[in-house]
């Protein structure tokens, strides 16, 4: 078995030594151009070249859970693109969005500027019940943030695109449940995945119907937000603020007023990062079931896009 690796901004030495371990018996080499036909391969935003070269490929193993870049490029018809599951992000969402959460709802901010001038000074409790954090997606991510989110006892809800039953989450689903999903809505947690259904889908209208002081934590890709709708709805006063980590262009312009605007903090794509030990043995795993005829999960259907 021959796997090629292809991974842009990431040296694929690494994931080739580790790959190697898992799979001695396979050749495993970093992709150039002209290389031989494999059966595999491992890939993060690959040149369409590698894809016009090896129309033979099984697998295509993504080493993200967002396929929206691979989809973008022209596939060999016969080759199955498998997604991250989980493989440690989805701990770190959940992380990264009760830190953002608990922030905003305790005022960490406010209690931190007043300790930088010396006061001493309580802010009135909030209540949970004040704060409904709604999450659009319910996927392998977005339901680990919303049990991790109501073991801190907000209310929790949810939004995808078929009905859930997850203990603790009032489930909306589908278009038509939209509007009372965000209208029921405080905290809106962005867990989609990027699609042509869900391209601009934080946009003027959606943000505007959350509840007066609506916060918003954007975590899965840039295209989801309209940017332009954003700043209008904080300065109105409609939104009390926005934690954003994924944007229209990355690295974010020196430029771009996210970065300074006294609503918004910005991290750098970094809210789940993928993990190496842990992609990789997934990756192995899922490779020695397709060789054995085995089923695997994280098959990306190519026409929802995710
Ligand atoms: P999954 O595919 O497991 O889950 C996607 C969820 O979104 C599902 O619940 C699905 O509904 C729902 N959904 C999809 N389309 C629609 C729609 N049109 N309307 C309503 N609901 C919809 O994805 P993951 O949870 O693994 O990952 C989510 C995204 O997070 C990734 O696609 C990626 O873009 C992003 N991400 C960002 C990272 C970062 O560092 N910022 C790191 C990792 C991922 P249903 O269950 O009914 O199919
Ligand atoms: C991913 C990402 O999709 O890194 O895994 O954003």
């Amino acid at each position: 078995m021959r796997i090629t690796v292809s991974l842009t901004d990431n040296r694929p030495d690494a994931w080739i030594a580790g790959l190697q371990a898992e799979l001695p018996d396979a050749t495993i080499e970093a992709w150039q151009p002209g290389a031989a036909p494999a059966d595999h391969a491992v890939v993060w935003a690959p040149p369409q070249q590698l894809l016009d070269e090896q129309p033979q490929l099984r697998g295509l193993f993504n080493i993200g859970a967002g396929v929206d870049a691979l989809l973008k490029l022209k596939l060999p018809p016969g080759t199955q693109i498998v997604r991250l599951d989980d493989a440690g992000m989805s701990v770190q969402m959940a992380e990264y969005v009760c830190h953002a959460l608990i922030r905003h709802f305790r005022e960490f901010d406010v209690y931190q500027a007043d300790a930088r001038e010396g006061r001493w000074s309580y802010r009135k409790p909030r209540l949970r019940r004040d704060f409904p954090v709604g999450i659009m997606g319910l996927g392998v991510l977005g339901e680990r943030v919303a049990r991790a989110v109501a073991q801190f006892e907000f209310p929790v809800l949810g939004w995808s695109r078929s009905a859930k039953a997850i203990d603790g989450v009032q489930a909306f689903a589908g278009e038509a449940q939209f509007n009372d999903f965000l209208a029921a809505t405080r905290v809106l947690v962005n867990l989609l995945p990027l699609t042509e259904a869900t391209r601009g889908i934080l946009d003027r209208d959606t943000l505007g119907r959350l509840r007066p002081g609506g916060y918003l934590i954007s975590i899965a890709r840039g295209g989801h937000l309209v940017e332009d709708d954003l700043i209008p709805l904080l300065d109105a006063g409609h939104l009390a603020g926005a934690t954003l980590d994924v944007f229209q262009t990355e690295p974010l312009p020196a430029e771009h007023p996210f970065w300074r605007h006294p609503k918004i903090s910005v991290t750098p794509h970094a809210s789940a990062r993928t993990l190496r030990e842990e992609s990789v043995a997934q990756i192995a795993g899922k490779i020695r079931a397709l060789e054995q005829g085995l089923p695997i999960s994280g098959v990306v259907d190519k026409v929802k896009g995710y």
